[in-house]
């Protein structure tokens, strides 16, 4: 069985930049979804996300 990871993060996001080392270190696969804190007013505020992570915060795996 195979499991395809998607991370969701935005680039300055310490707390996303932990999850890629982790995943780094876990030789793990993924694939990466811009989230822009800042633009449009915050995309983690978006509906589509806020469908994905009620809390709208970055990262989400
Ligand atoms: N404890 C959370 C912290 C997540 C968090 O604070 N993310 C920030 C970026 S580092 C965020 O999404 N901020 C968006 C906002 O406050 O609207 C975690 O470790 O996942």
């Amino acid at each position: 069985m195979s499991t395809e990871l998607t991370l969701y993060g935005y680039w300055r996001s310490s707390a996303a930049y932990r999850v890629r080392i982790a995943l780094s270190l876990k030789g793990l696969a993924y694939r990466q979804v811009p989230v822009h804190l800042v633009k449009d007013g915050g995309q983690q505020r978006a509906a589509d996300y806020r469908a994905l992570n009620p809390q709208q915060l970055v990262p989400l795996l």
